[in-house]
């Protein structure tokens, strides 16, 4: 190492430069040059801090009604992709979103995936998701399911186009390669096989069947898809009647899986979030990166010291572990929905957060 230490430094640098070339033929590279950015003290995130209004999207959605149709397109959607992720489908590095438009009488024709996936009705009334044959009929702010490899189509019986945001782990699949799907042969919709809206009321009122087959006890899989907007409304409204707001949340609930209280799916977390009138929050970071959607009200979001301006129909994407505060106007509440990767963080002892 003498001898190391004596050498110049510009003839260190090429000597190193020299050994990294002959390096690669072996499929060989030094940790030592990339361990700082690879093992970080906190989190570099690639997501910027983004917004999306529904206004601006809505008539492109509608255009691109009159250019495709939902059986031509399988899913006709609009990706809204991270402004610093462009070409790569994401939201964050793990998540997606998109806006995905129905027409009065069309059919998105039955798959199932690996994906799990969630719809949050943006507006419109009475379209359907149809999970293993059983319809849903969806409402504006209505959360529903459709997990992992359980069959599904949509559908629109009404006479109004309905969209929704659609949320998926796209990315998270994609980075273990661990994407499968399946397509109907006849591309059409699953045949009906339980009345509609079965699941809601056997595993939406507090009770669950008093023997749960094996996979139903497991839990791995949600058997609740509808989460309906009066009932999470409701409770936002009455949390506020009685108690005072958190500090760092003002009012905030996390949809659940009805079998064991966990997550609504494997992978994503979702919530309902209320900001009463006047109230800011104190800033927090959480490691999950989040995607809110404004309900009701207007307000803003303070995020790393950046401050958009939210009105009812945005869509925001807040990087994982930048600082977040939001802030309710002084003349109504802000209402939000929210979902983030926290349940597959929580899973891998990753999740942290830091109040400040
Ligand atoms: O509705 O099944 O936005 O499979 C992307 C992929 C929606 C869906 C998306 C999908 C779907």
């Amino acid at each position: 190492m003498a001898t190391l230490a004596l050498t110049p430094a510009a003839d260190v640098r090429a000597l190193r430069a020299e050994f990294y070339e002959r390096l690669k033929p072996h499929g060989l590279a030094p940790l030592w040059e990339v361990l700082a950015a690879l093992v970080t003290p906190t989190p570099r995130t690639p997501v910027a801090t983004a917004k999306w209004s529904f206004s601006t999207i809505e008539p492109l959605l509608m255009e691109a009604g009159r250019l495709i149709t939902a059986a031509e397109a399988e899913r006709r959607v609009l990706i809204l992709e991270n402004p610093a992720l462009v070409g790569r489908s994401r939201i964050t590095s793990t998540l997606y979103a998109g806006l995905q438009l129905i027409l009065p009488g069309e059919v998105a024709p039955a798959h199932r995936h690996t994906q799990n996936a969630l719809r949050f009705v943006m507006a419109g009334n009475g379209a359907f998701t149809a999970l293993d044959g059983e319809k849903a009929h969806m409402h504006e702010h209505d959360l529903v399911l459709t997990p992992n490899w359980v069959w599904h189509d949509h559908g629109n019986e009404t006479s109004e186009p309905m969209i929704w945001l659609d949320g998926l782990d796209i990315p998270l699949i994609q980075s273990l390669d661990a994407s499968f799907s399946e397509h109907r042969e006849d591309r059409g919709a699953m045949p009906t096989t339980r009345p509609a809206g079965d699941a809601g009321v056997r595993w939406g009122n507090n009770l669950r069947p008093a023997r749960m087959s094996a996979a139903q006890a497991g839990g791995r899989r949600n058997p609740l898809f509808i989460y309906p907007y009066e009932q999470w409304r409701e409770t936002l409204e009455a949390m506020k009647a009685n108690e005072a707001p958190h500090a760092h949340d003002a009012y905030a609930m996390e949809f659940t899986n009805p079998v064991d209280g966990g997550s609504v799916m494997a992978t994503i977390s979702a919530f309902a979030r209320l900001i009463p009138a006047g109230f800011a929050t104190r800033p927090l970071r959480t490691s999950d990166g989040m995607i809110h959607v404004v309900v009701e009200g207007s307000g803003k979001l303070e995020v790393d010291g950046q401050v958009l301006d939210l009105a009812t129909g945005d869509i925001v994407v807040v990087p994982p572990w930048a600082s977040r505060q939001l802030t309710a106007s002084a003349a109504s509440d802000l209402v939000l929905f929210s979902y983030s990767d926290k349940a597959t963080q929580e899973k891998l002892s990753l999740w942290r957060e830091a109040l400040l």
